[in-house]
């Protein structure tokens, strides 16, 4: 689904890895010894990595050498990330580089059009390695039209939360990988009641997840990509679908059957990530970029042990599901008019280099020969790499996580074997990937009123799983629901846009 490299990015990368060792990659080329003074650029960005790399790291000086700048990042976890970038940006008091990580934001929409930001529209072409980026990534991430921001490219399928389980299991238990919701609770039972791990006591669960990360449920139930589904000519919340009473009993079943951890309403990743790790759980739902985590730290104690994403589940009429990240980027830079064109175009600069292949590989990576060694392309990390909080995705490489499909096939020390698996499990996922109707369409009106439904929703959908309201009142709250002022406006707006984006095709 990428472009092909063109040559001159290829060229700009063997020129800056050529420029490296003797000067540190300068970018001002005129002058020739001459070094231009580093330029500072604040920003903020997500970040998921649990100690966070700072300003004396050296890898973070590395790359302000190699791109002539100052940095002076503040990482925000990922947890608080939406209140901070509404107060940030409400404040105006903006960073020279300001990282979104949802466009349909109004207030983020709002100051764009006041002409707060910088229409970059004209000035990419200028940087080889940002005009490389996947043309869908620009086209979605495009606001009013035009390029104000530059996305964060995410590949499209595998990165978001899907089941993958233990293979190993399932083997010695002589069950087929799971095509179907039936086929994937009968798996789940078996994780739970027939000692998978054969040490005659009852002591495995077969899913651990929280509430989120079983979203593939009702978008499976669904058999749609999407918030919206299209019936009738229309298109129509999923929340309030038949099809997603269907999924919330598939759910509540399992809870009660314990085969879903109990601890799903307070589920924290690390616990998830923890049961997986010491055998407690058979399966979770994740992005493939934890396949390798996971088998490499099972595999300290069971060679065995392995763990398969799903290439995709089927809904009730047979229409596979994978969830896709739409847009094909993962929150994007916006550049305030506050920065003089000069400087603006500095920071492009830098934003190009992260995407060039050494740049790229450098925050994700670290140094060859000082944070990982490759053989026959499979890269191993050092001790160093540990000590200086190089992570694929993380820290350094928040900034641009990794290009292609990288992220979520391979890793530092993956097996040829488990890569090469990844790698099919992702052409089977494009394959499957559903019809999304409502793909680009977000309420623009009613954003807040739409957050809260869902919201809301998700709140109802937990009390009836744990026990605290049954069907039938749920039912009847589904059907008040629809008549809810604030929800007809969501459903009308969005058939409008709907009518809008089809009128012309
Ligand atoms: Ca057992």
């Amino acid at each position: 689904m990428l472009k092909p490299m063109p040559l001159c990015r290829l060229l700009f990368g063997l020129l800056c890895a050529g420029a490296v060792m003797l000067s540190g990659c300068s970018f001002t080329r005129t002058g020739g010894e001459q070094r231009a003074k580093p330029t500072v650029i604040t920003t903020q960005i997500m970040n998921y990595a649990q100690t966070m790399v700072g300003e004396d790291n050296p890898l973070w000086n590395e790359l302000e050498k190699r791109t002539q700048t100052d940095l002076k990042i503040t990482w925000i976890p990922s947890t608080s990330f939406d209140d901070k970038i509404r107060m940030l940006l409400a404040s105006r008091d903006l960073p020279d580089l300001t990282f979104a990580i949802n466009l349909n934001m109004p207030i983020l929409k709002d100051l764009v059009k006041e002409g707060l930001f910088w229409d970059l529209t004209p000035y990419i072409q200028e940087y080889p390695n940002l005009s490389a980026l996947p043309d869908y990534s620009w086209e979605n991430s495009k606001l009013f039209g035009k390029h104000y921001a530059v996305p964060r490219y995410y590949p499209v399928v595998g990165g978001e939360q899907f089941p993958m389980l233990r293979l190993d299991w399932l083997e010695r238990m002589k069950l087929n990988v799971p095509q179907t919701m039936d086929e994937l609770y009968r798996v789940l039972y078996a994780f739970t009641y027939q000692d998978p791990d054969q040490n005659g006591k009852q002591d495995t669960i077969g899913f651990s997840g929280y509430f989120s990360s079983l979203q593939f449920v009702f978008s499976t139930f669904n058999e749609t990509g999407g918030a919206w589904k299209l019936r009738d000519g229309m298109l129509h919340p999923l929340i309030t679908e038949d099809a997603s009473r269907d999924a919330l009993l598939w759910i509540k079943k399992a809870y009660d059957d314990k085969i879903i951890d109990p601890n799903l309403p307070i589920m924290k990743l690390t616990q998830m990530e923890e049961a997986i790790k010491r055998s407690e759980a058979g399966a979770t739902s994740l992005s493939m970029g934890y396949v390798w985590k996971f088998i490499e730290e099972l595999r300290k104690t069971n060679p065995r042990a392995d763990i398969l994403p799903l290439s995709f589940l089927k809904g009730p009429s047979g229409v596979p599901y994978v969830p896709t990240t739409e847009g094909g980027f993962f929150g994007a830079y916006l550049i305030p008019k506050s920065v003089p064109e000069p400087k603006m175009k500095k920071i492009l600069q830098f934003l190009d280099y992260g995407y060039s292949p050494e740049g790229n590989d450098l925050v994700n990576f670290g140094l060859k020969g000082i944070h990982y060694t490759e053989r026959d392309g499979i890269r191993t990390a050092t001790e160093q790499a540990k000590k200086d909080l190089v992570i694929i995705g993380d820290n350094l490489g928040s900034i641009w996580r990794p290009l292609g499909d990288t992220q979520v096939v391979s890793a530092i020390g993956i097996s040829p074997e488990i890569n090469e698996r990844n790698k099919r499990i992702v052409e089977q996922r494009s394959r499957a990937v559903p019809p999304n109707p409502s793909a680009g369409l977000y309420p623009e009106k009613n954003y807040d009123a739409w957050a809260s439904l869902l919201s809301s929703v998700n709140d109802v959908r937990m009390k009836v799983i744990i026990g605290q309201m049954t069907i039938e009142a749920y039912d009847a709250w589904i059907l008040k629901l629809k008549q809810d002022d604030r929800y007809q406006k969501v459903v009308a707006e969005i058939n409008q846009m709907y009518r809008q984006k089809t009128a012309g095709k």
